[in-house]
């Protein structure tokens, strides 16, 4: 876990209060892409980078905001708050302040100080964190408290409506629920969840391609038009079908001629990955390192190539990778084109591999990728 020393000097020199801290947790998802919107099943962990959020009221109205990473400070009225975002760090925080404030919270002037380690850009969801931080921080500042799937819900709307990516559930849920040595697997229609121990045997390697991405706006927004453009071919036949949860592979092949090729792919995956989800939380608990392997490498082929959102680097980090004997399975993970692989890997060995297949990517594509050994971690708390 990240230091909290430093944000709480930073927050006392600069806003001459102790502030309380609040800490957030990365994320890495070991399978089932985009279809958290679609009301599917996903199976991330909570990773060892975090974002912390420094928190004093204050006397007046006013709401600063400073951020350690860009070293620079925001300063609002409660009375006349931005209404949506303007593409700037700044809008994380204050669309999470802008969803309380419409949830019911009555937000007090505040200072915080946030500061984190999520790479950024890298798939590891920088954003949730940041958003779970601040909203656990303000909640404080306002005296009370929500239940954590709740916080991971207005976390969301803040992204969605505020930020102005459409992302899902996932990201901010894991962020709220994630345990220590555990992936989860989460239903995002019922919000209903379980925990799978991930073996001590196995190590959770991230290897960032070091290929930037964004949600907001971009590649994200329009693979979830594509999707909504097929749902609503399958949904004029099946009236029940509201999302791809409620559709099956039966009703790609019965009705799938009636879409444009690429609108096809993307609900194929969609449909199939929130299968290989549950499958691989079986697998996990199991102890069926083949079965994982297998799991993941079909996610990353539908990822590829029916979602096409991989990228060349990407491939080249997955097929090093799964050379490897003490690779358990690997496949690009998060948002897509762009950002990290993830990769199950012998723990004896996982320092080797870390090794090597960071001189095998920097030979094959000129890049020196990071290469992060991370832990399952604990969901967002109060730093104390
Ligand atoms: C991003 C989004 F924020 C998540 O909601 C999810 O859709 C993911 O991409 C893809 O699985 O992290």
């Amino acid at each position: 876990m990240m230091d909290v020393t430093a944000i709480k000097r930073t927050h006392l020199e600069r806003f001459k209060e102790t502030p309380r801290v609040f800490t957030s947790p990365g994320r890495v998802n070991l399978i089932g892409e985009h279809t958290d919107y679609a009301e599917g099943f996903v199976m991330p962990a909570a990773i060892d980078f975090s974002t912390q959020a420094a928190i004093s009221c204050r006397d007046d109205r006013q709401v600063a905001i400073y951020s350690a990473n860009f070293t620079e400070q925001v300063i609002h009225d409660l009375d006349a708050m931005p209404e949506r975002g303007s593409h700037h760090w700044s809008d994380y925080p204050l669309g999470v302040v802008h969803m309380l404030r419409l949830a019911g919270i009555d937000v007090p002037g505040f200072s915080m100080s946030i500061e984190g380690n999520v790479p950024l850009g890298a798939g590891l969801s920088s954003s949730a964190s940041i958003e779970v931080a601040v909203a656990l921080a303000v909640l404080s500042a306002a005296g009370t408290t929500l239940p954590p799937p709740e916080v991971a819900r207005l976390c969301q709307r803040a992204e969605n409506s505020y930020v102005g990516a459409s992302t899902g559930i996932m990201d901010q849920f894991i962020a709220c629920c994630g345990a220590e040595d555990h992936a989860l697997l989460l239903d995002c229609r019922s919000l209903s969840y379980r925990l799978a121990p991930i073996p001590s045997n196995i190590s959770l390697v991230i290897c960032n391609t070091m290929v930037k991405h964004s949600h907001a706006g971009g590649e994200y927004n329009t693979r979830r038009a594509e999707v909504e453009e097929g749902t609503a071919i399958l949904r004029s036949h099946r009236p029940e079908v509201r999302v791809l949860r409620d559709a099956t592979p039966e009703d790609l092949e019965r009705w799938g001629h009636e879409m444009p090729p690429n609108v096809l792919k993307r609900c194929r995956h969609i449909i199939t990955d929130s299968l290989r989800a549950i499958a691989t939380a079986d697998a996990l608990e199991a102890h069926d390192l083949k079965k994982l392997g297998e799991l993941l490498a079909a996610a990353h082929a539908s990822y590829r190539d029916d979602f096409e959102a991989s990228c060349p680097e990407a491939d080249i980090m997955v097929d090093l990778a799964v050379r490897d004997p003490h690779c358990y399975g690997a496949r690009l993970t998060g948002g897509g084109f762009g950002g990290c692989t993830v990769n199950l890997v012998e723990t004896s060995a996982a320092e080797a591999f870390s090794e090597k297949i960071a001189a095998d990517y920097r030979a094959a594509t000129g890049i020196q990728p990071d290469i992060y050994r991370c832990r399952a971690s604990a969901a967002a708390h109060e730093v104390l």
